[in-house]
């Protein structure tokens, strides 16, 4: 039975997990008077210094989970490759918010999509293939297709392209012989994501939606409000919430959105934890995601998502760190509005995310322009890298074909998503 009694400030929230999401969220969490105890198989995890206790183990220890979960009053994660066993070891001592459930659902990238597309909700085309000879057989479907690892891949890795069948079998090779979700190759309009909070009575919250970049799987920037039309901000808003619903979780849900350059709105992926695309949250909206994460697992009233400042992030890579010159940081901090984050990672990887920058502007497209006028002067050298050195991109005048698709969402003569399909039949089964 769930237990709507509220989590008070003084108890101690137990995270799975305890990189960059686990520490921001210990930072709201330890503002708002909780003890945080965090477990991570790096005994120098970016939580380490917010953490009251940090049990170094890896996500399939049931014993070292179960430790954990005695000295917490709830226990969360912010990375979804725990293993089924630990999830179920915790819930049994502790509440697990979001649920075993949804994380099993969304920790591995086959089940998840055939999850959304037997539960009716709008994804690409995809296949799941358990050989080199299965991918050819989806690429030849397909056409340029993206091959991703089922398990354990996150910011870009466990991802190949395949331009054509003739690829698979180094796909087959660079994932580990393992088995892969195959997807047709997406003609993107626009990224967005949408962040849904859930309390454990069922109250929900949407955030309005985040336009994002992605550069090689990896997130670039991020911006809110994502200057988008009315309709296909409110298919978005509707379409996350349906989600996190169904999936009867309680916690947050980032929900990955492509609106497609034929008009569609299609889930890319779900994360069932703070997500990368709502950095900016700390400073644009009224509520962090951090905040907020605390106060649905706590069964806290939710907090406002409402933009009350215009706001933009840029991350920041290891490769920053690995250029010839140092970041200059003193110089970036000289743009008007802008901020550095360092998540104190020790060492600097190509692709680590180590740390990122916010701005704060009157408009989306003056929050983007000044965060990316702060990472070119961090590192002039990283932007060139990264393609960030020109002009910011122009948040209303993209090209040609996605001012046409918006401008039929906005006329309403296309609908990206009607909402929730009334007559699946096992609606009522799942929550
Ligand atoms: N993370 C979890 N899923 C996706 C991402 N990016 C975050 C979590 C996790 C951290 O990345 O905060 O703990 C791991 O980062 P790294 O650089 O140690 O691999």
């Amino acid at each position: 039975m769930t237990d709507f009694a509220p989590i008070l400030p003084g108890a101690t929230i137990g995270i799975l997990g305890g990189g960059q999401l686990g520490r921001m969220t210990a930072m709201a969490a330890r503002s708002m008077g909780y003890d945080i105890q965090v477990l991570d198989p790096d005994p120098q995890c970016a939580s380490r210094a917010i953490a009251s206790r940090t049990i170094t183990a890896p996500f399939t220890d049931v014993e070292a989970a179960q430790e954990l979960a005695r000295g917490c009053a709830v226990v969360t994660l912010e990375i979804e490759q725990i293993a089924r066993p630990v999830l179920d070891a915790v819930a049994a001592i502790a509440p697990l918010r979001p649920g075993a459930d949804p994380v099993y659902i969304i920790q591995d990238r086959v089940r998840q999509k055939r999850w959304l597309a037997e539960h009716k909700f709008p994804v690409g085309p995809f296949h799941e293939a358990d050989s080199a000879e299965a991918i050819a057989d989806a690429v030849t479907r397909f056409g340029p297709s993206i091959a991703k690892a089922c398990h354990g891949g996150y910011d870009g890795r466990g991802q190949v392209r395949l331009a054509s069948p003739e690829g698979a079998t180094d796909a087959w090779r660079a994932l580990g012989g393992r088995p892969c979700l195959v997807e047709q190759r997406i003609d993107i309009a626009v990224e967005l994501s949408v962040l849904v909070a859930r309390r454990p009575t069922g109250e929900m919250v949407a955030y309005p939606p985040s336009r994002n970049h992605h550069t090689n799987g990896i997130l670039t920037w991020s911006v809110i409000p994502a200057e988008l039309p009315d309709a296909l901000v409110a298919a978005a808003e509707a379409l996350a919430p349906a989600i996190a619903e169904r999936l009867g979780l309680v916690g947050l849900l980032a929900v990955e959105m492509f609106f497609t350059t034929d008009g569609q709105l299609l889930v890319n992926e779900l994360a069932p934890r703070p997500h990368n695309t709502y950095h900016h949250s700390e400073r644009a909206s009224a509520t962090s995601q951090f905040e907020q994460l605390v106060r649905a697992v706590c069964n806290l009233p939710l907090g406002a998502p409402q933009v009350i400042a215009p706001g933009a992030i840029v991350n920041l890579l290891g490769d920053v760190w690995l250029h010839d010159t140092a970041p200059d940081v003193p110089f970036a901090l000289g743009v008007s509005g802008s901020r550095v984050h360092l998540y104190g990672k020790g060492e600097a990887r190509p692709g680590r995310k180590m740390g990122h920058l916010s701005a704060v502007g009157d408009s989306a497209q003056e929050a983007l322009g000044r965060a990316l006028a702060s990472y070119r002067r961090l590192s002039p050298e990283a932007a060139v890298a990264a393609g960030l050195a020109g002009p910011p991109p122009a948040l209303r005048a993209a090209d040609g074909a996605l001012l046409a698709e918006l401008a039929a969402v906005s006329r309403g003569e296309s609908a990206p998503w009607q909402g929730p399909a009334d007559s699946d039949p096992d609606r009522e089964d799942v929550g």
